[in-house]
């Protein structure tokens, strides 16, 4: 059997990004030889402050948008981090196994500190080590994130390697699994930076459960650049280049014959073609995760039933290391 394990922060609305980079492979990866954990990491989340109400409502929201969006919870184990205490402590012990070096060479803890200034805390700086915990703790073979999670999955390769190589072997090492297009999905109103759930400017990101009209609107002000030309060449147009990345995404077009339908057209037909190509994917998606969030109880029992099958799973792997190391546990 091979292990898949991925998790998402419940720190916003859930974005295209998300969505074209992890939750479509998360649902694609579920398979009769594999078997995936997929986690909210409300952990994780804590490490930029958070409402308590809003952080534990938008737990529970994110569980049933992963169900909506294809996470089957019977053949995954779909759970909430927190609910699983061996995160936390198999956490600890790699921090004595990790170097303050290694941590502060991480560019998410560079812009998170530069983006959250007033509270430069040390579980921003620690975060690739609890990311490390959770990918371990499952003996995961297959880890599938969007690019800017590669450092933190190249980290968590040498942690597990440096333990094993000083206790015996005790992890498997994980692999990425990080697609072609779609990896980095940019900002619609910054295609430098990538498009994210708490970008404070709403028009730079297009929720998941944005209405058609709100998509619509987001893309026809995508901002792009004054060449006119629908080509792929992210150096030099990163705005269409980023639509056309998110076209080929919804559309399973290969980018050569997406280049080709769009060649001789405008910037505008563009725009309303992606936008149309999200909606008809989304549509659906957003209908499932309404009729589940009035479904509270069925929401209740998937996570308890998700959190019991990951902790034994966890466990096993904890009780190992605590023996490696000398704890009694
Ligand atoms: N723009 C993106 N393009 C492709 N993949 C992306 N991911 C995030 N943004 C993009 C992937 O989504 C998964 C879950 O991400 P996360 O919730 O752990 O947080 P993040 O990577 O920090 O994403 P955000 O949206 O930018 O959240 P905030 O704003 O809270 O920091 C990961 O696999 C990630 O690679």
């Amino acid at each position: 059997m091979k292990y898949v394990f991925s998790g998402i922060q419940p720190s916003g609305s859930p974005t295209l990004g998300n969505y074209v980079g992890a939750l479509r492979n998360w649902s694609l990866l579920q398979g009769e030889d594999r078997f995936c954990y997929y986690c909210v990491v409300d952990m994780h989340a804590i490490t930029v402050r958070q409402d308590a109400e809003a952080l534990k409502r938008r737990s529970m929201e994110t569980v049933a948008l992963l169900i909506a969006c294809g996470i089957d919870p019977v053949k995954s184990a779909l759970f909430i981090q927190s609910q699983v205490p061996a995160h936390a402590e198999l956490s600890w012990v790699l921090c004595c196994n990790t170097y303050m070096g290694e941590l502060s060479r991480m560019t998410q803890y560079k812009d998170k500190c530069a983006k959250h200034a007033d509270n430069i805390n040390a579980g921003l700086f620690t975060y690739p080590v609890l990311m490390a915990a959770d990918i371990l703790l499952y003996q995961t073979d297959l880890v599938p994130v969007g690019v800017d999670q590669k450092q933190h999955i190249e980290i968590a390769r040498d942690i597990a390697i440096r333990f094993n190589n000083a206790y015996g072997e005790t992890f498997k090492v994980p692999e990425g699994f990080i697609p072609k297009f779609g990896g980095r999905v940019m900002s619609l109103q910054d295609p430098a930076q990538k498009m994210s759930k708490s970008d404070p400017n709403p028009n730079g990101f297009v929720a998941i459960m944005d209405t058609p009209d709100v998509i619509l609107k987001k893309f026809k002000r995508a901002v792009t650049d004054s060449d006119g030309e629908i080509r792929y060449d992210p150096e030099n147009k990163p705005g269409v280049s980023n639509l056309l990345s998110i076209y080929t995404s919804f559309t399973d077009m290969s980018m050569e014959d997406a280049v080709a339908a769009f060649a001789g057209k405008g910037y505008g037909n563009l725009k309303t073609e992606v936008a149309q190509a999200v909606i008809d994917e989304l549509t659906p998606v957003q209908q499932e995760y309404k009729r589940l969030l009035d479904d509270q109880a069925y929401l209740n029992d998937v996570i308890q039933s998700g959190a019991s099958r990951a902790a034994k799973h966890a466990n096993e792997t904890l009780r190992a290391v605590y023996d490696c190391v000398g704890l009694h546990g």
